[in-house]
């Protein structure tokens, strides 16, 4: 063999020997996003360090959060025990702090405001920051506070968080519902397969569902993403709240998909900002 077929061959094999090495760091850099639904906070056995958490409760803690946030409220400090919650509102002044929340569906007495997505409007919670305890929603905040991130979200706000959590690229998805005390329920499940369906959308090759939980979830949001209000109106708890009172402007507000571009995360434990 002549050298210059010699040389021409050496070149050829390194090549060959460049493709695949590149082809292999293009294998190794796809990051795998692992997605999980949890339907009530008793149902999550850890957390680890690296995760991002997203807690919803649709009805209607994590819409309130949401609104109240995008009408200019400083933050929402979120607490599962009541105790807890007035002492440290008491070290806030009065102009600049309320007291928000409900049990059984109905506001605490004493408190400024009950649960109502359209109760927390600009001219009410504008710069305040509001202590907030609801009866499940708030529970889920406290169990998954230490999460790297959390971020809360309902319908309103889906897309919004949706696509932090696309740019983010996390390894470790938990999506965490409310239920009510301890049980499913159908319109968190039905926002955590709104949620889960956008990012297989964005993201197809990357995502990985690892329950049956979301899987069924995802099943959930394509039987009703048509009909949200009718989903929120036949769930245990929409019934409830139909029981309780009029409540047509919550619902109304409750199942706007992607109305409002807001982030809230949790910055300091418990407390609720937006996100830059
Ligand atoms: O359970 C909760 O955390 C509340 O959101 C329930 S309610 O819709 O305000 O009654």
């Amino acid at each position: 063999m002549g050298s210059s077929a010699f040389l021409k061959k050496v070149h050829y094999v390194i090549r060959i020997v460049v493709d695949v090495l590149v082809i292999l760091t293009q294998i190794v850099q796809i990051e795998i996003m692992e997605l999980a639904y949890f339907h009530v906070a008793a149902d999550v056995q850890s957390i680890t360090k690296t995760q991002t958490s997203v807690v919803i409760d649709v009805l209607r803690a994590t819409t309130t959060v949401a609104c109240a946030l995008n009408n200019g409220a400083e933050a929402v400090q979120t607490f599962a025990d009541l105790d807890e919650l007035r002492t440290q509102a008491s070290l806030w002044s009065p102009s600049q702090r309320l007291l928000l929340g409900e049990r059984g569906g109905s506001k605490i007495e004493g408190f400024d405001l009950g649960n109502s997505p359209n109760a927390v409007t600009s001219e009410v919670v504008k710069g305040k920051r509001l202590f907030m305890s609801t009866t499940n929603g708030t529970r889920s905040f406290a169990k998954v506070r230490d999460s790297k991130k959390l971020y809360s979200m309902s319908l309103i706000n889906r897309g919004a968080v949706a696509e932090r959590i696309l740019a983010d690229k996390p390894e470790h998805v938990m999506i965490l519902g409310s239920g009510w005390e301890g049980s499913y329920s159908l319109e968190d499940s039905l926002a955590a397969g709104a949620l889960a369906s956008y990012l297989l959308e964005g993201s197809t090759d990357n995502i990985e569902i690892i329950n049956d939980e979301l899987l069924s979830a995802i099943a959930l949001w394509s039987y009703w993403k048509s009909d949200l209000e009718g989903c929120l109106r036949s769930s245990t708890h929409g019934k409830r709240l139909q029981r309780l009172g009029n409540h047509d402007d919550d619902f109304l507000c409750c199942s706007e998909l992607d109305k409002i571009n807001v982030v809230p995360m949790q910055g300091e434990k418990g407390v609720l900002s937006l996100s830059d």
